[in-house]
């Protein structure tokens, strides 16, 4: 049985609720980053990096989120990353924005907020960082303005499980969503298979709220 690594309401939410989207048969490991478990040798061993999610097939260990929605998408002939043509081509453009773009942006923030540094220096980096989440939010609302749907188009796929995940990280910073955007998380987190991961993982969800 497949085995998902996962914290609380990081970027391993999104596999799980895609998880659920597939009907996959899955166990769960909750790994709880705050407490270190992420850098203890036995969890080194899966992923040297000291990161979630990790996947576990039998005796295949996967790593990085965006590789492992891929496989869970082929596993399962999942529509929510198309087989071919253009909407194969949105979908994986709108994942690696999640993952390579908006990801590493909140972790900008994210790390900032541990510095113990001068507090009006990091008044002032923070300021820089914020605005940078908040530009990649008006970029995801202009391309909901086109779509008028979901971000890759007229149908629901990883991309959206992931925009949602991380519209929900509101710890260190609270960008100004869109009126598209908030439907769309609406419309995205009240789906069972997302509702479900919330419930296991013991997530509140206060994004668009
Ligand atoms: N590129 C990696 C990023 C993974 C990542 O940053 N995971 C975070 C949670 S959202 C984490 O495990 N942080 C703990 C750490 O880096 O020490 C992926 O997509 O899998």
């Amino acid at each position: 049985m497949m085995k998902l690594y996962y914290a609380s309401g990081a970027c391993s939410f999104a596999l799980h609720a895609f998880l659920n989207e597939c009907g996959a048969d899955y166990e769960t490991q909750k790994v709880e980053i705050s407490a270190g478990e992420n850098k203890k040798p036995e969890f080194l061993k899966l992923n040297s990096r000291g990161q979630v999610p990790v996947l576990t097939d039998g005796d295949t260990v996967l790593r990085e989120g965006a590789a492992i929605l891929m496989y869970v998408a082929d596993k399962y002939k999942s529509p929510m990353i198309p087989q071919s043509g253009a909407e194969r081509l949105a979908a994986i453009e709108w994942m690696m924005f999640c993952n390579s773009t908006l990801h590493p942006a909140y972790s900008a923030c994210f790390f900032l907020a541990r510095q113990t540094v001068d507090a009006a220096a990091k008044e002032t980096l923070m300021a820089a960082v914020s605005a940078r989440v908040q530009m990649l939010w008006d970029d995801v609302e202009a391309q909901l303005n086109k779509t008028n749907a979901y971000i890759a188009g007229a149908n629901i796929t990883v991309a959206d499980l992931m925009l949602c995940t991380m519209a929900n990280w509101l710890q260190a910073t609270t960008p100004k969503f869109g009126p598209k955007t908030i439907a769309l998380i609406q419309k995205v987190t009240a789906r069972p298979s997302y509702q479900l991961a919330l419930e296991s993982e013991g997530v509140a969800y206060k994004a668009a709220a």
